[in-house]
């Protein structure tokens, strides 16, 4: 099967370069310039850590601040250079200087110094084995089924999984779990000798472009592949399980990076079956991975599955906060505490979650997702970049002014050793392996900004527009004025103010206002005749306001603070409330949803333009998903303004049809 390279594809190369060092990432340098022929450099390029370089060389290069996966690219009078302290490092600067010249900017006089911002830059794969026509289906995979397996096994052809590799290092990510947090019976086996060859093989691949593999792990995995009659982390023989267990893995990977845990969530097992907490969880994994400095990425995603509708006390948003914050300090260092960006569950806008910041001596990585679970899977385009700016910007107050989450998830707002961030992926084997796409543009996105969070979104969509559809004018104005747009149309058209949900249940697309109101799953809107939202007040509601830090608590606690974009997350608002706009929340709704729907059908025709200026596979990729997405946006339109309108009884400002 073809597949797309993506942005890599431009195949704008050196000719005469050189490649200093030995070792297997210098081997993956070399091999990727001598696939670029088509462009010849006058002057010679060089690729080579600091160490390789000669003593004039290094008095050159000595001034600059390089940390371990960082790199300079430089022109002296000789030579252009690609400098990194590792050679991950230079392998990182090789791909940007592929960038420059791909996007034709100039070189002369170059000089550019970078490191990442993050040092974990992960992705999480949720990707089954054994799960639908045994294809290797991808649980909220919108692009095809999984690169990693098939038919019950690991891909046997793994040149996909090269080309994926290479992907992940050309836009900075350096850690890849490859199976589905929710751990199923045949992928649980994937740490036992039955697959830990091949594992190998996909580690060795991935080792090659700087990336390292990680495995989610199954927490009863003592009792269903050990045979054991407890799971329980205090026991001896489980410890001693694991043990042995992770010794086995390093053996075939001596660079595995470690595990990652879903525990006590949605069915899955944790220690709470044992009446132990967390903390003891995620420290017996740490334990057995210390000695070879594996890492246990245990998520947050901990909250009450089973609620009864009619509970208006138990509030899920709570629940993480609830659940870890009395741990804090209780970990091991090698535990790093995976956190999802909102309190509830990647909606298309949500409060950041306050555990993010609020511990402050445990090590923190904030979870995004790339797939479009509940942003329009890879039908309904939404340029995810802006929306992870806004949470990158957010400034929790947990160390005075200034402490922004980027501090918080990076690890130095309290200096601690870990920290970073990681996403769901949102890659399948579909042939431009997003589905959409414009959807590309998210997994480009991701990376290039947990690398550097302070790029722009324009900037981003910048690159990858001109990486990929090339220079002309048009297409870039148009494309990148859809992508940024994308997000706000969305959110336009769909749950009104950051209530959240109302989709179809368990599907995740498509409008359902109720489907979720009367089930079990604790993501309740409350909307009657009197107004709509979630009262989380200390005052009348849940109490969640206050697991932030002031003046963040005050300002969410008050109607006439709370942000409007963010209201009926926080209270429960009467349709006839005054907006900052000047409108009532109802005419708000209204308007939105109408604006929405226009938004779609300009895109269309902005789209429809480009005909001819880029190339006709992707032109009908996009265009054949606009059409679905209008008729999505109609549909959202016309429910949620006739349910609004029948609930509160107060008819369009502006007279529009409403049924
Ligand atoms: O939102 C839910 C998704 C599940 C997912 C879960 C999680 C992997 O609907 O499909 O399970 O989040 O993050 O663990």
């Amino acid at each position: 099967m073809t597949y797309d390279s993506c942005w890599l594809a431009s195949n704008m190369g050196l000719t005469h370069f050189e490649v200093r060092g030995k070792t297997l990432i210098t081997e993956t340098i070399n091999e990727e310039l001598k696939q670029k022929t088509e462009q010849a450099e006058t002057k010679k390029a060089i690729f080579s850590r600091f160490e390789d370089l000669s003593d004039a060389e290094q008095s050159i290069f000595d001034v600059f601040d390089i940390k371990d996966e960082g790199y300079v690219i430089k022109e002296t009078d000789d030579a252009l250079y690609v400098v990194g302290v590792q050679d991950k490092g230079v392998l990182y600067g090789m791909f940007h200087l592929l960038r420059l010249l791909a996007q034709k900017l100039e070189l002369t006089g170059i000089e550019v110094v970078e490191n990442p911002y993050n040092d974990v830059r992960m992705l999480n794969h949720w990707d089954n084995m054994d799960e639908k026509d045994f294809m290797g289906s991808v649980e909220r995979g919108y692009a095809g089924h999984s690169i990693f397996f098939e038919n019950c096994e690991i891909v046997k052809d793994k040149l996909r999984i090269k080309a994926y590799a290479r992907l992940l290092a050309s836009i900075g990510i350096n850690s890849v779990s490859i199976n589905n947090v929710n751990v199923h019976a045949l992928e649980s086996q994937l740490i036992t000798k039955k697959f830990l060859p091949e594992v190998s093989e996909i580690a060795h691949i991935f080792r090659k472009y700087g990336v390292t593999l990680f495995l989610s792990v199954n927490y009863a995995s003592p009792m269903t592949l050990g045979g054991m009659e407890t799971a329980d982390p205090l026991d001896a023989g489980v410890r001693a399980w694991w043990k042995k267990q992770l010794a086995e893995i390093y053996a075939f990977i001596p660079d595995f990076g470690g595990v990652v845990v879903k525990a006590d969530s949605e069915g899955r097992p944790g220690p709470f079956t044992y009446g132990r907490t967390h903390a003891d969880g995620a420290n017996m994994l740490a334990e057995a991975l210390a000695p070879y400095d594996g890492l246990v990425f245990w998520r947050c995603f901990v909250y009450d599955c089973q609620q009864d509708w009619r509970d208006r006390k138990t509030d899920r948003a709570r629940a993480a906060f609830d659940h870890f914050m009395p741990l804090d300090g209780t970990f091991l260092d090698n535990v790093v505490l995976q956190i999802k960006n909102g309190p509830i569950d990647f909606q298309v806008r949500e409060p950041l979650s306050p555990l993010l910041g609020g511990m402050k001596q445990t090590n923190q990585i904030m979870e995004f997702q790339v797939t479009q679970e509940y942003l329009g899977h890879a039908k309904d385009v939404c340029f995810l970049v802006p929306q992870w700016k806004t949470y990158f910007e957010f400034d929790t107050h947990a160390q005075g002014v200034g402490s922004t989450i980027d501090k918080i998830a990076n690890g130095s707002l309290y200096g601690r050793q870990h920290g970073g961030v990681v996403a769901v992926a949102n890659i399948g084997n579909d042939a431009n392996w997003t589905g959409h796409k414009l959807a590309q543009a998210n997994f480009f996105g991701y990376g290039r900004l947990i690398w550097n969070p302070s790029l722009t979104a324009e900037a981003i969509a910048t690159e990858w527009i001109q990486l990929t559809f090339g220079h002309d004018d048009n297409v870039l104005m148009t494309v990148k004025e859809i992508l940024l747009n994308a997000w706000p149309t969305y959110e336009k058209y769909t749950a009104p103010l950051s209530v959240g949900f109302m989709v179809q249940p368990h599907l995740h697309y498509g409008v359902n206002i109720e489907g979720y109101e009367y089930s079990k799953w604790g993501t309740y809107h409350f909307a009657d005749c009197s107004g709509i939202g979630v009262d989380r007040t200390k005052a009348t509601g849940t109490g969640y306001t206050h697991q932030y830090f002031e003046p963040n608590a005050k300002l969410y606690e008050n109607i006439e603070t709370c942000p409007d974009e963010l209201l009926l997350f926080f209270h429960f608002v009467p349709y006839t409330h005054v907006l900052r706009s000047g409108k009532t929340l109802i005419q708000h709704i209204y308007d939105t949803h109408f604006e929405g729907v226009s938004d779609v059908e300009n895109f269309i025709k902005q789209w429809d333009e480009l005909e001819g200026l880029i190339d006709a596979e992707s032109f009908i990729n996009v265009q054949s998903r606009f059409k679905q997405q209008l008729d999505n946006a109609k549909e959202w339109r016309d429910q949620i303004n006739t349910y609004f309108y029948r609930k509160s009884g107060i008819a369009d400002e502006q007279g529009r049809t409403i049924y």
